[in-house]
């Protein structure tokens, strides 16, 4: 390292916190904090060795500055962001790009440049007078061909506390691989805080990604999806560098199925935002490997997946005793929580929107001082908890976890999962006839209704190809090919379903209990195994009632009626079309770079479902093709 920056550094860390970092031993961290610690001027320095003391002097400093308070069960605390900082930052979020560079008009860039120039004055002395915490990270398991470094400087403690629940430590894992690891970094700032330990600066929220750096910038936000780095910035970093790489870098979870005899099948699942994507990954019988990003390699002919976390920030929302049995009991047991943006009671209880019992009349919530019925400046009543209100926790507090969360050479994937919030079109459950058609039809063409999850309106059918839309860092086009090209040489790919939660009935209420969704995933992992069969539609094959009826009964206890399968599997062939032709439109004009195939295998789709509507009408009953062979 050159005498300069050592002594620079010097200057800035304490002899304590300098000495771990020299221990990594590598110049180009040692040349990034330095710079960065210039520009953004802390007025202490913290570096985390990976230590329990380490690990507690971040917790406590989250308490100490009020970033985070104690709740009443040991280890549960609550923060709070700005009212107006509750989601992803959609617009300020963007990719940097040098002139020339086009990633299609569904990913939102900036002049690379420019948006360089900007951050960079946003960030000058945005620390001053506060500690910097310097973390390092391992994204995916340790010693794995899998996993990224990666390290992070951030102001917030609260962040940092996230990330040491979420995330791998990764310091021993910078000094193994020496100074030549290839590793991401992560600057971070909160900016300035009001009384109640929220940004104020919002105007000045930026969240940039630099692929040319590896590089991600966040400032004047707390909102976990825009200053949790390792998350879905880093997210974007990943997706740039499998790209070259060969590998893929999903929003899914990941979970094993039990089959029979003892057989446990692994499955990767997306979902948008707020989609049932942590309610999937922690359903009753099953095992949690995890819940949000996953990178996929193949390897010896086979599909293999890791979680990139170890913990989940999940949606509360909703979560209650009969519905989410593992979260409930995890959230009522001491450990190390961070609830955001729910209601706390002058009990230090907490509740929010959809948990069993009364909604306490009073107590505090990311609006402030909260009562039922309390109004924001726009006449909109407040709920007690934000729809996106978040838990931060790690996987090993849960019971379901799976064995092989932190395995180097990941599990083998059987099955994949699309699925989106959609009233009217999609089956609950349906497998597509093969890897290129499921990418097509499922994954590149999924749709889902807006949530709360990112800021802006709600309720709007929105085209979100893999669920991983709001994520990519190259063009749309070019990783529908990627995904295309990655798994169809297999031999035995994965196999592709979609599911649908959501569907509604003609009377607007939806048709499936929230528990069903057990049953789809046990007849999956039958189908996985071809274990049963299925009836083929033009859209995919669907499960045949007797098979449901059995798995109803062994896994719910339920006795399902015919008359519901039919509602439930009735292809309806004129929302069928209705989607098809929005997709294609979109693919046509919003997809500057769509591979050929797309059209063609969408075309041959829409060809099948016309020579059926001339057969059997607009909604065809699943009985009605039990025995049919299949056209087209
Ligand atoms: C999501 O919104 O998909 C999340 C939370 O998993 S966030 O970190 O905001 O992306
Ligand atoms: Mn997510």
């Amino acid at each position: 390292m050159t005498e300069d920056i050592a002594e620079r550094l010097k200057e800035r860390i304490d002899r304590n916190s300098l000495d771990k970092l020299m221990e990594v031993n590598n110049t180009s961290i040692c040349k990034f904090i330095s710079q960065y610690i210039e520009l953004c001027n802390p007025n202490k320095v913290f570096v985390c060795a990976d230590t329990p003391q380490d690990f507690n002097y971040i917790r406590e400093s989250a308490l100490r500055s009020g970033e985070e308070r104690k709740l009443e069960i040991p280890g549960h605390t609550i923060h709070f962001d700005n009212y107006y900082d509750q989601g992803r930052d959609k617009k300020n979020t963007g990719i940097l790009v040098p002139p020339g560079v086009n990633l299609g008009k569904s990913i939102e860039t900036k002049e690379r440049a420019k948006a360089l120039e900007e951050i960079h004055e946003i960030l000058k002395d945005i620390m001053k007078g506060k500690e910097a915490f310097i973390c390092f990270f391992c994204l995916g398991p340790i010693e794995s061909e899998f996993s990224i470094p990666c390290i992070q400087i951030s102001d917030s403690s609260c962040v940092a506390h996230s990330e040491i629940i979420l995330y791998r430590p990764g310091y021993k894992e910078f000094i193994k691989r020496g100074p030549n690891a290839r590793f991401f970094k992560v600057v971070h700032s909160q900016g300035e805080l009001d009384e109640r330990k929220t940004c104020k600066n919002l105007d000045k929220r930026r969240i940039y990604i630099d692929l040319e750096e590896n590089i991600v910038y966040s400032t004047n936000t707390q909102y976990g999806g825009n200053s949790i780095g390792l998350k879905k910035l880093a997210m974007r970093l990943a997706i740039h560098l499998g790209s070259k790489e060969g590998w893929l870098t999903e929003h899914m979870l990941v979970m094993g199925i039990h089959g029979p005899k003892g057989r446990v099948t692994y499955f990767t699942g997306a979902f948008p935002s707020l989609c049932g994507k942590t309610s999937t990954a922690m359903l009753e019988g099953e095992t949690v490997v995890g819940d949000d990003i996953a990178y996929l390699h193949k390897k010896s002919g086979e599909v293999r997946a890791v979680n990139v976390e170890k913990g989940v920030f999940g949606i509360i929302q909703g979560v209650n005793s009969k519905d989410d049995p593992f979260l409930w009991k995890a959230f009522h047991s001491p450990g190390e929580i961070i609830f955001s943006n729910v209601l706390v009671t002058p009990e230090r209880h907490v509740h929010w929107i959809g948990k069993d019992g009364e909604v306490p009349p009073k107590g505090e919530n990311h609006s402030g001082e909260w009562w039922i019925g309390k109004e924001d400046k726009d006449g909109k009543e407040i709920l007690c908890s934000h729809p996106n209100a978040r838990l931060t926790i790690a996987l090993d507090m849960f019971e379901n976890l799976d064995p092989r969360l932190n395995d180097p050479a990941g599990v083998v994937v059987g099955g994949m999962v699309y699925g989106g919030r959609d009233s009217d079109t999609w089956v609950p459950v349906e497998e597509s006839f093969d890897w290129t058609h499921g990418i097509i039809t499922k994954g590149a063409s999924l749709e889902s209704e807006t949530t709360a999850a990112t800021l802006g309106k709600e309720g709007i059918r929105e085209f979100n190809p893999m669920s991983n839309l709001d994520f990519l860092s190259i063009p749309v086009g070019k990783y529908i090919q990627i995904n295309l090209d990655f798994a169809r040489d297999l031999k035995k790919p994965p196999k592709i379903f979609s599911v649908n939660y959501f569907l509604k009935g003609k009377d607007g209420k939806f048709l499936n209990e929230k528990t069903d969704k057990r049953v789809w995933y046990k007849w999956m992992e039958l189908r996985v195994h071809n274990e049963i069969e299925a009836i083929e539609t033009p859209v995919g094959r669907i499960p045949r009632y007797e098979d449901l009826k059995k798995l109803f009964k062994e896994v719910l206890n339920k006795n399902y009626k015919k008359e519901d399968y039919i509602e439930q599997f009735t292809i309806r062939i004129s929302e069928n079309l209705a989607k098809i032709d929005r997709i294609i439109d979109i693919y046509k004009t919003k997809v500057h770079d769509t591979p050929q195939i797309v059209f063609e295998v969408l075309e041959a789709e829409r060809r099948r479902l016309l020579d059926y509507q001339k057969k059997y009408g607009h909604y065809i009953e699943p009985d009605a093709l039990a025995h049919h062979p299949r056209i087209g």
